[in-house]
């Protein structure tokens, strides 16, 4: 399988860290790919992701699959399901209700990352900017409430919302140095400092 990626991408890191909590790293070769809002990149678009993002998952067949949630349900079935997707309800739709919260959070910076990096400084709206920062903070203050049982540590095991929420948090501190979240949300930050010691972590560190 090949990855189509980026070294500093918080959804790629997320697939990434996926498959090492898998035991399928070494069955996925990276493919590096630029993309970015203004940047044409037609090839990518016509031959991997009509949308332009990444990642993208090839597989050994030829056929691609997008999006980094779909991607990670992908990776768990070939694991033999229900590894870091709870396969049982209500654990399930808990799972990937906050899964979609880690991953709105995900995109509102990314965003603002975008605003801040490429938008020329004439057409930028700064009140456009403050409502995506602020999605990332009411998002992190919906973790802090239900910290004791979203990020309980399960036995050392865990699963695809947790690893959102840490490579959003990772893309946090490598992107928006000010942001200084933990000083708003102490239990979510014990948790991360801990999360983070995992190879699947360690391993994808955005460079
Ligand atoms: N919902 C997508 C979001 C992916 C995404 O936004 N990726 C960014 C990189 S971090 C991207 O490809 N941006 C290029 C662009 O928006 O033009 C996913 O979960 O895979």
């Amino acid at each position: 399988m090949k990855l189509m990626y980026s070294p500093t991408s918080p959804f790629v890191r997320r697939v990434r860290a996926v498959a090492f909590e898998l035991g399928l790293a070494d069955r996925i070769s990276l493919e590096a790919v630029t993309v970015a809002p203004g940047r044409e990149n037609e090839e990518f678009a016509a031959t991997i992701n009509p949308l332009r993002k990444i990642p993208a998952l090839v597989l050994d067949d030829g056929a691609v699959l997008i999006d980094s949630s779909v991607i990670c349900a992908y990776l768990d079935s070939l694991a033999g399901g229900g590894r870091v997707i709870p396969i049982t309800a209500p654990e399930e739709w808990q799972v990937l209700s906050q899964q979609a919260i880690a991953d709105g959070m995900t995109d509102a910076l990314v965003l603002a990352r975008y605003e801040v990096a490429l938008r020329p400084q004439p057409l930028r709206w700064p009140q456009w900017l403050e409502d995506q920062q602020s999605r990332f903070w009411t998002g992190l203050a919906w973790f802090e409430r239900i910290a004791a049982t979203a990020l309980d540590s399960r036995g050392g095991a865990c699963d695809v919302s947790q690893i959102a929420l840490a490579c959003c948090l990772g893309y946090a501190d490598f992107r928006f140095e000010g942001f200084d979240w933990p000083a708003r949300a102490p239990r979510v930050s014990a948790w991360y400092r801990e999360f983070m010691q995992r190879p699947s972590m360690s391993n994808t560190a955005p460079a």
